[in-house]
């Protein structure tokens, strides 16, 4: 026992004199992954983080993206992040909620008065305080590095216009991966089916759902309109994202690395801000063109009021939290 303890102390430390001179100037070449195609604004802004990164680095780092779900689904890549098989995820705030409570009140309905009380709420001390806990959470392995735009997210479907509450019932509608989400759904009328974005597709194709909810660049870039014509302007949810770095990979770097990288996450979200506004645009142009039958709903209240069981049964906890985020202006 003795002896074998001794071997294997030894090979390491002779693993350790052969590599270690080699490894301060090996590249690193930093594994990223986004369920969006590239171009789509949240990829561009990490692609282009990754020039300057090689640039600041003589080429010595480097982000490699892998796009359109290459390495799995959300669940897949949070997953992933979080053992350290890829350095970078580009995650919504959704599927986090139930890991890191105070993010899940970023996922109550019409938490946000509108995309300036949102940005202003990510860009300040409530922010950086929300992504602190999920830094600093002691199972959710993640870093997170910095806040995205993901627009508002509105009811698609392949049945009808939805004006009013009383439309969606019966719908059966896609939401993401928290019991939140289907509680809101489910609280609007319609019954709400938790799935991955990956398996989305196969799901309105074969009639599992009638439909989803997203903003009008996922919808477009999904191709969602495909299986579900209409597109109603409920806006319901506001949901920022966020991308993470694997605490597991984070903890082998170097202060200076995590300083560079941290920096340039910042760029990164104001980037991806602006080419956020663009897609939106451009999103709902092609949209217009599909022939895609969109429609805004006239009384925003009426969809507020029915979701109130949703506050009822999750904001109690955040009280605190939820009035420094109304007091925003
Ligand atoms: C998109 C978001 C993805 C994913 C997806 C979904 O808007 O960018 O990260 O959360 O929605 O609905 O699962």
């Amino acid at each position: 026992m003795k002896r074998r303890q001794f071997m294997t102390a030894a090979a390491a430390s002779a693993i350790v004199a052969a590599t270690g001179p080699v490894r301060a100037q090996s590249k690193l070449v930093l594994k990223a992954t986004d369920v969006h195609p590239l171009g789509y604004p949240t990829v561009e802004a990490v692609v282009r983080m990754g020039k300057k990164l090689e640039a600041a680095t003589n080429g010595r780092i480097s982000i490699e993206m892998y796009p359109s779900m290459q390495l799995g689904g959300e669940k897949e890549m949070i997953e992933q992040a979080q053992v350290g098989a890829l350095h970078i995820a580009r995650i919504s705030v959704g599927p986090m909620g139930p890991l890191v409570p105070e993010m899940n009140v970023f996922n109550l309905p019409f938490v946000f008065r509108d995309a300036a009380h949102m940005e202003k709420v990510i860009d300040g001390p409530i922010g950086t305080e929300i992504m602190q806990k999920l830094s600093d959470h002691p199972t959710a392995n993640l870093i997170g590095l910095c806040w995205m735009n993901a627009g508002t997210r509105s009811v698609y479907n392949s049945k009808r216009p939805i004006t009013q509450v009383s439309d969606l019932k019966g719908l059966k509608i896609r939401m993401m991966g928290n019991p939140l989400f289907v509680d809101t759904m489910n609280a609007l009328g319609g019954n709400g089916v938790a799935m991955g974005f990956d398996q989305l597709i196969n799901a309105m194709q074969t009639g599992v759902v009638d439909g989803a909810e997203n903003n009008e660049p996922s919808y477009d870039s999904g191709q969602h309109y495909r299986y579900a014509r209409y597109f109603s302007r409920t806006q319901h949810l506001m949901i920022p994202e966020i991308l993470v770095f694997s605490k597991r990979q984070w903890n082998s770097l170097s202060a200076d690395d995590r300083a560079l990288i941290g920096r340039l996450s910042k760029e990164a979200q104001l980037e991806q801000r602006a080419l956020w506004y663009e897609a939106e645009k451009e999103a709902t142009r092609k949209m217009v063109a599909a022939g895609v039958i969109i429609n805004d709903v006239p009384n925003k209240k009426e969809f507020q009021d029915a979701v109130r069981p949703v506050w009822d049964k999750y904001a109690g906890q955040h009280k605190a939290l939820i009035d420094r985020i109304q007091a925003v202006n």
